[in-house]
């Protein structure tokens, strides 16, 4: 399945080798103004190669919008994006071709198609976010025109290191996305010696998403955080997903956990802005977990293609943390879900009127 989402649907293709990567995203609301220099800032902030802490593969990522568009906007029909690869360097991959990665899909893959494209990692590639994260380029502008939406990320630890304070501020002022300017030298040294290590680190990225109004979500099996959870869960490398308090919700008392109301606002918010499925009106608040990558230089016990044992040795050019690339990608995955939701809620409920007072989204 290569298609996301109901009413605004994107379908990506292409792999990290071939000619070129793209999505057409169908269900589009006309009436959005686009060009192709709108796509440059996020996937600049997503690329590899802007930092030494990232793969050096430079790719220029230049947008082409092949259709949907009509003097600078959107109309309503099929938007079809194209990303040309430049920057592929097959030969890297010549020697590990019949091995298997512990810890990738290589073993994954073979084992379900009976083939596969082994150079880099074909379409299990980090490569195929960018088009996750130009389709989000479209839902963030219809979201912040539309409702003042605004969707952020931030890495929120690496390693075993959290950041001491969490300036939201901070986050877009150091390439790292990390929330406490005063720790970024400190972080740099750190992924430093990872590098020289040859080894890698998972991280965490924190998402939220300010201005959702109440009402967006469909229970029972369209509830806003079991889409978010997907949406985030299918980015590469992921393997965990929290909403609001997670898995800490375990160890609170229910007269912990729930968050109190009163006319002035929401006490605190350890739903995460969700209630029943449905946002509540609050900050909509998610922590995704990155594994730490699998290509690595130090050599690891595997098996070939044909079942014999081996040592596997990737050389190449890898991202020691490939969570220090992926908040603008789980703001894609978020902005994607939230455009969804907001068009089927209006479907169902644009016309619904009611005297319901709201409650103010206090707390964070
Ligand atoms: C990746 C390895 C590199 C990265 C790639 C992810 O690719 P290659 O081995 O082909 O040089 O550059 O990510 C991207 C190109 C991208 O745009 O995200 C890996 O090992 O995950």
């Amino acid at each position: 399945m290569n298609t996301f989402g109901q009413l605004f649907r994107v379908t990506t293709f292409g792999e990290s080798h071939g000619p070129a990567i793209g999505c057409v995203i169908d269900g589009c609301p006309p009436g959005i103004a686009l060009d192709p220099e709108d796509f440059r800032h996020d996937l600049g902030r997503r690329a590899s190669g802007r930092t030494r802490h990232t793969s050096q593969r430079h790719e220029d990522d230049v947008v082409e919008i092949l259709s949907g568009v009509f003097e600078g906007m959107s109309t309503g029909t099929p938007i079809a994006l194209l990303i040309r690869n430049v920057d592929a360097r097959s030969k890297d991959y010549a020697r590990i071709a019949g091995q298997y990665r512990p810890g990738h899909a290589d073993y994954t893959y073979s084992r379900k198609y009976g083939i596969r494209d082994p150079r880099g990692g074909g379409r299990s590639s980090a490569r195929e976010t960018t088009m996750r994260v130009a389709a989000g380029v479209v839902a963030k502008k219809w979201l912040a025109e539309r409702h003042r939406i605004v969707v952020r990320a931030c890495v929120a630890q690496i390693g075993t290191r959290k950041p001491a304070q969490m300036d939201w501020d901070a986050v877009e002022r150091n390439p790292l996305f990390w929330p406490d300017a005063n720790e970024v030298a400190d972080i740099e040294a750190m992924l430093d010696a990872l590098r020289k290590s040859g080894d890698s680190l998972g991280a965490r990225i924190d998402v939220i998403a300010d201005g959702v109004p109440a009402g967006w979500g469909e229970p029972v099996y369209g509830k806003l955080d079991a889409e978010l959870a997907a949406a985030l869960m299918s980015i590469n490398a992921v393997k965990g997903v929290e909403i609001g308090a997670g898995f800490d919700a375990v160890a609170q008392r229910g007269t912990e956990h729930r968050d109190a109301m009163t006319p002035q606002g929401f006490e605190s918010n350890r739903a995460g802005g969700i209630l029943g499925g449905i946002s509540s009106g609050q900050r909509l608040r998610c922590s995704v977990a990155f594994k730490p990558t699998s290509s690595l230089r130090l050599p690891v016990a595997s098996v070939d293609v044909e079942g014999h044992p081996v040592e596997v040795v990737t050389t190449g050019r890898h991202d020691p943390c490939v969570g220090l690339r992926a908040p603008p990608i789980c703001e894609a995955m978020v902005a994607l879900v939230l455009i969804d939701q907001a068009l089927r809620h209006r479907a169902q409920c644009g016309d619904v009127i009611h005297d319901i007072p709201g409650v103010p989204a206090g707390k964070e």
